[in-house]
């Protein structure tokens, strides 16, 4: 968001502020080995790509600063994230032209869906830190996408992979009601509000 704003600004309908950091998980926070741990760019490129921790850990480092707003109505502001920007990790692939949409793999079984718009925007970050700490297991160590423009149930935690798809697909909380794109400023929380350009 635009550091001119002020807080109320900042914060979309129907959302109140909360300071501490809450946790939103369906079911259990996977163990981390990092030996095993690999990360995956497939579906939709010239060629797939595979990296090991190691390698994953050694793309080049940003920060930066951006607002987290649940559906389950909390946001939190200034969130100082440090990881690795998208287009980096797109620097590693050659997509495919008919390429229009993501879909994040997570361990555990966990997916969600993007537009390859919204996954390419310029604040959406691989992110291993939070606040200045190693993100706690809860949250989504050793990695997770944050997305601020939109619900951050599209903020994969313990991200392993990331598709590209030509058609969109819907991922965990999507088929089960929630909007396929997710924007907190328009308060697209359900499917049910889905229009056509979704
Ligand atoms: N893998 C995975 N990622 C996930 C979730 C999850 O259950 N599993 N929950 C989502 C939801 S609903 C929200 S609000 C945010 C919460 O992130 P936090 O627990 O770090 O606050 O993570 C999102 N990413
Ligand atoms: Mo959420």
């Amino acid at each position: 968001m635009n550091k001119n704003q002020t807080p109320s600004e900042r914060v979309p309908p129907g959302q109140y502020l909360v300071e501490k950091w809450p946790v939103l998980s369906y079911g259990p926070t996977p163990r981390f080995n990092p030996a095993t741990w690999d990360f995956r760019l497939f579906g939709a490129v010239e060629q797939s790509v595979r990296l090991s921790y190691q390698q994953f850990r050694a793309l080049p480092q940003t920060q930066l600063t951006t607002d987290f707003h649940c559906v389950t109505t909390w946001s939190r502001l200034d969130n100082r994230w440090e990881g690795v920007l998208v287009k980096d990790v797109l620097a590693l692939v050659r997509l495919k032209a008919e390429a229009r949409h993501v879909m994040l793999h997570c361990d555990g079984g966990y997916t969600t869906n993007l537009s390859l718009e919204h996954f390419l925007d310029s604040d959406v970050i691989f992110a291993h830190r939070h606040d200045g700490q190693d993100l706690e297991p809860d949250h989504g160590w050793p990695l997770r996408l944050v997305v601020p423009k939109l619900y951050a149930w599209k903020s994969a935690k313990w991200l392993r992979g990331v598709e590209f798809l030509t058609e969109h697909k819907r991922g965990f909380w999507e088929v089960r009601g929630y909007h396929t794109r997710g924007n907190p400023w328009t308060e697209e929380r359900y499917s049910d509000q889905e229009d056509d350009e979704t």
